[in-house]
């Protein structure tokens, strides 16, 4: 943006806090450029009123100067720092520490950046010196605290735009439904409904702000989609154009949403529950499966798994369905905990709260069903939830970072079945065994550590009728490899990888970043789509690639595919294959 000049005064601070981070040692970098870029989005916080409370302590703000410092706080530190400022990728920013940094110190560190990850919001032109300045007195301030979000609030944005007595009590369109593909529009706050067999857009449909993920309901008929603002909506493919049938704001910040699968001598739960985990509040919430009727909301504030301190609040992060028992597995993040909800009588709600490790994110299902793997990523490990016994089957150490997405399960020709995670901060992709029946020695170990094109890693999948994984780089720095892919035969992975040019091949005039992300099969398992993620004001595409061949089998290009990220096909999606 601007001059990128600091006072005298914060010069020499910045010499003495270089040298005192030198003397602690820790010059060692725990967070990547990639991933900080990655975690610092934009919160919908930001546009929350906030309440300012006056530290006599801290330095003086105007109510002009604190409201600003605090979108711009939400907009680009909240993702690291946590929205009460106690800290998660980042370190915590409590009055009872910066108070005593004082302002001079606090301004070096955000003009300029640590070793361990913090970026250099002045000399990367971000900020300029005020806002140096202004951030510097704001993180001295008390944080403001969001509001609440509970029933009363849900239900005030609770809309069943199609009653379930209204909707088709048949398929009234004529598209092979198994093979939709939803996918993310993300800047635009819809998904694109595409038909996987004659890649025609079959609808978009407006959903949450910068929406996140799609999942389909157990019996495939309905898709649930989340918004980062906690808006999910629901979606019947039953209907002559498919679209949203109810819809609800959840909390003020979310990432995930899932329906219940389980049926057997408990019950039928299919399509009767929803659930839809939240950012901020720390909460998750329960919901009618038909019309999205708010039932039962918890909150997760706790203590942390390791050091057993209280957190005020542990985001929501992966939610899965359980296929064993009538349960929700709901991951949470600071706290380090897996929780096993048991939905089966809400009034009477039974948590198992199993250990894992700090900062779950995303994970997936092992190939048998049976257990959940989870990436503790700032701890680079994965947590082995068995849903059979409701504990932890292992912690497994892998790379920097881990980022599954799902994971991608195979069959490796000599350890048999593995579930494979890529990393953000590393090159590496990481094999884990998952049969602790016939490869007992294997089960639960990494057997093999393949070298990929670089880190920036975060999806990699592959399908039970493929004799490849993809591997995506969306994140890292070099344009040659964040807009390609690297492709491994399963067969022999010691001979490395192939790299497809997807980026290049969607033949983009227009396209500025274009970065290829998270590769997803076809019902069949013969072609793999990709996004070709652009800035909003460029042109992207989906690219699809022959799984036999790899070669290129189509573009799919329109103005309306604005910011395509992830990409749910409704079979895969629902019978959890990856
Ligand atoms: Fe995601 C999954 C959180 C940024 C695309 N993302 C998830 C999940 C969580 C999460 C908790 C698991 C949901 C589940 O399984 O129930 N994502 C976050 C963040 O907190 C983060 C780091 C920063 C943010 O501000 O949101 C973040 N995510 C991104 C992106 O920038 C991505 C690449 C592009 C986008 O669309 O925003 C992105 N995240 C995805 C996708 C999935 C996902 C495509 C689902 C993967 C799957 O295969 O299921």
């Amino acid at each position: 943006m601007k001059s990128n000049k600091l006072t005298p005064l914060a010069a020499a601070a910045f010499i003495a806090a270089v040298a005192l981070q030198a003397q602690a040692q820790d010059t060692k970098p725990h967070v990547s450029p990639p991933e900080v870029g990655y975690q610092a989005g934009t919160s919908p916080l930001a546009h929350e009123p906030m309440y300012q409370s006056n530290n006599p302590k801290a330095p003086p703000m105007t109510q002009a100067e604190f409201d600003k410092a605090r979108k711009i706080y939400f907009e680009r530190c909240a993702g690291c720092h946590g929205v009460l400022r106690k800290g998660a990728t980042g370190k915590p920013l409590t009055p009872d520490i910066t108070l005593e940094k004082g302002t001079d110190y606090l301004k070096v560190f955000i003009a300029y950046g640590s070793a361990a990850g913090m970026p250099n919001w002045l000399t990367s032109g971000e900020f300029d010196d005020k806002e140096v300045d202004l951030m510097a007195r704001y993180i001295q301030q008390d944080p403001p605290q969001p509001p609440e979000w509970g029933l009363a609030e849900m239900k005030g944005t609770w809309k069943v735009l199609i009653p379930p007595e209204k909707r088709p009590t048949k398929k009234e369109n004529h598209y092979n439904i198994a093979n939709i593909f939803s996918t993310t529009l993300r800047d635009s706050g819809e998904v694109a409904l595409i038909d996987g067999d004659t890649k025609q857009i079959i609808n978009i449909v407006k959903t949450g702000y910068a929406v996140h993920i799609s999942r389909t309901s157990a019996s495939g008929r309905f898709l649930y989609v989340i918004g980062r603002d906690g808006r999910v909506n629901m979606i019947d493919l039953w209907m002559p154009k498919p679209d949203n049938v109810a819809e609800i704001r959840i909390g003020l910040e979310a990432r995930s949403v899932d329906t219940s699968k389980y049926k057997g001598k408990d019950g039928d739960f299919t399509d009767k529950l929803a659930i839809a985990g939240a950012y901020w509040p720390p909460q998750y919430v329960i919901m009618k499966g038909d019309t999205l009727e708010p039932l039962k909301i918890m909150g997760t504030r706790g203590m942390t798994v390791d050091k057993q301190e209280y957190h005020p609040e542990p985001r929501v992060a992966s939610i899965v369905a359980s296929h064993y028992k009538p349960e929700f597995i709901v991951n949470v993040k600071e706290t380090g905990k897996t929780l096993m909800v048991d939905y089966s009588n809400l009034d009477a709600i039974k948590v198992t709260e199993v250990a894992n490790a700090r900062f779950l994110h995303d994970g997936g299902w092992d190939s048998s069903k049976r257990y959940f793997m989870v990436a503790a990523n700032q701890s680079n490990k994965v947590g082995v939830i068995d849903a059979k016994e409701d504990k932890l089957a292992a912690l497994v150490d892998v790379g920097k970072i881990p980022h599954p997405g799902r994971g991608a399960n195979f069959t490796h020709p000599k350890f048999g079945p593995v579930w494979a995670t890529g990393h953000l901060g590393d090159e590496t992709i990481s094999l884990i065994g998952t049969d602790p029946e016939k490869h007992k020695g294997q089960a639960f170990k990494v057997v093999q550590t393949l070298k990929g094109q670089g880190g920036g890693n975060l999806f990699l999948k592959s399908h039970p009728k493929s004799q490849h994984l993809y591997v995506d780089t969306p994140l890292n720095p070099d344009p040659k490899l964040s807009q390609s892919v690297a492709v491994y035969d399963i067969r022999n992975l010691d001979k490395g990888f192939t790299v497809l040019p997807i980026a290049e091949w969607a033949g983009l005039k227009d396209g500025g970043a274009m970065r290829v992300v998270q590769p997803e099969f076809n019902k069949a398992g013969d072609e793999v789509w990709f996004s070709v993620w652009s800035a909003k004001d460029k042109q992207s595409a989906l690219v699809v690639v022959d799984d036999k061949t790899l070669k290129l089998k189509a573009v799919i290009k329109d103005p309306r595919l604005v910011t395509p990220t992830g990409h749910f096909n409704i079979h895969n999606t629902q019978h959890d294959v990856y």
